[in-house]
């Protein structure tokens, strides 16, 4: 096979013997491989990096008298198995792995840094059948070609433990990462084009300076002092959208779908205290008064489903709707439809008796009858239209934020979310998504569990 070979910082290309796959190995055609930064230092100072993984006990090991074929971020497909293998993925299967190649009895070989295990700068591999994951359809081979690459980092921010209250800082290669992973994080990368790059993927991104400046501002002004929360507000540019809303209010549902999409966004409070949301200047944003209200690049945009709808189609990556799938979209606006012209407005009988009525005595009847109405609307969805373990069954979408949003206010209501357990079920997994915690210590001041939710 044709290779990249690398001995002592040289590269050049080559032919070489194609790799034999022995018991329990598949050999795979490489189809994409990136270019780690460990591959860069492997290169240009190659004695130390074996020394230093020496020192360590880490897994690369190239030797400095044998060439090695370098690469392990890629992505590549099943061509043959060798012997006592279970040959589950078909030939042409695309694949993703561990960069690790086990051997009985004596570790591992780390697959692109052993001369015993060639990695994805040749035309193919051997690698463990039993460490190999298939790409799912639609799913870009460059794309998966990231995945040990968002592997590690995901590994790094499990390891640091997050809470949901910290602010984490990814440097260097990590600054696209996206706030699913991170949370509300800061990314740092000294290099313009990686900087670039990251705002394109719309990760969140400070400069080195607003890295700095980002410690003494969230120390100094903790969430809700100044109109704007220096804990969501990242970026910012002209195409920056901004999110007015208030705590706790309907506006929680987008705030979490914006985190969960990774976009940049900035979050403006209203202070229903004060009654900004009647203010002239937030009238001539939103003449209905209301949170929440997305200003895009476009115009502005209200109404719960259309926003939750706009951030799932305008961000597909985050696969927050079944765009694929007319009938099952439809669902999803059913669904929260339902929220917002029902269940919402069953809520809103509670306080807002005035939009209805002027007749004190009918505000009190309206208020009396909430508890009855919203545990209809409840036992409802729990009876006939929660799937599991999202609303829509296995795949995540707008309608889980919007359900845990309204979900939240059933205690205000009189209503005990435990006698629903399917839909308190949903809101145990959904404190334990980042989006969520990031979005619920804003809006509620703690993180979900801390008082008790
Ligand atoms: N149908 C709208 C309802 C918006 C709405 O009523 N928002 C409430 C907060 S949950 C609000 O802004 N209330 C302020 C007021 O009524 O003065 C939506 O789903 O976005």
């Amino acid at each position: 096979m044709r290779a990249v070979i690398m001995q002592d910082g040289r590269l050049w290309v080559d032919e070489i013997g194609n790799p034999v796959p022995e018991a329990g190995e598949a050999l795979v055609r490489s189809l994409t491989c990136g270019i780690c930064g460990s591959d860069l230092h492997a290169v240009k100072h190659t004695k130390a990096f074996i020394q230093t993984s020496r020192e360590v006990g880490g897994a690369f090991k190239p030797t400095e008298d044998e060439p090695v074929v370098l690469g392990h971020e890629f992505c590549a497909e099943v061509v043959d198995y060798g012997p006592g293998t279970e040959r589950k993925l078909r030939p042409d299967t695309r694949i993703c792995s561990v960069p690790a190649l086990p051997q009985p009895g004596a570790g591992a070989h780390a697959v692109g840094y052993s001369p015993r295990a060639p990695g994805g700068f040749g035309q193919y591999m051997r690698l463990s059948e039993r460490l190999l994951v298939p790409v799912p359809d639609g799913l870009p081979t460059d794309y998966a070609a990231l995945a040990e690459a968002m592997a590690v980092g995901c590994h790094a921010v499990a390891m640091a433990r997050p809470e949901g209250g910290e602010v984490p800082l990814a440097k260097g290669a990590l600054a696209p990462v996206r706030p699913r992973l991170l949370g509300d994080g800061v990314r740092a990368d000294p290099a313009p084009h990686r900087r670039r790059d990251a705002r394109r993927l719309r990760a969140r991104h400070r400069s080195r300076r607003a890295v700095r400046d980002a410690r003494g501002l969230r120390a100094a002004r903790p969430p809700g002092r100044g109109r704007e929360d220096p804990g969501l507000t990242v970026a910012r540019g002209g195409d920056t959208m901004k999110l007015y809303y208030s705590p706790g209010s309907c506006a929680f549902a987008s705030h979490i779908a914006l985190l969960e999409a990774g976009v940049e966004f900035e979050a403006v409070r209203i202070d229903f205290g004060k009654a900004e949301q009647r203010s002239a200047e937030y009238l001539s944003i939103n003449p209905k008064g209301r949170v929440p209200a997305l200003v895009t690049e476009r115009g502005v945009l209200s109404e719960t489903p259309a926003i939750l709808a706009f951030i799932a189609q305008s961000f597909p990556d985050a696969a927050l709707a079944p765009f694929d799938d007319p009938f099952e979209l439809a669902r999803v606006q059913s669904f929260n439809s339902y929220l917002c012209a029902t269940v919402h407005v069953a809520h809103a009988h509670k306080v807002r008796g005035s939009r209805w009525a002027d007749d004190p005595r009918a505000h009190e009847a309206m208020r009396a009858k909430v508890p009855e109405t919203m545990t209809e609307c409840f036992d409802l969805i729990e009876r006939e239209m929660f799937e599991g373990p999202w609303v829509r069954g296995e795949r995540y979408s707008i309608c889980d934020p919007y359900l845990l949003t309204l979900g939240e206010w059933l205690a205000g209501d009189g209503v005990d979310r435990d006698r629903f357990p399917k839909v308190a079920g949903h809101a145990a997994r959904m404190y334990e998504r980042p989006a969520v915690r990031t979005a619920y210590r804003l809006h509620y001041g703690a993180v979900p569990g801390a008082q008790g939710r």
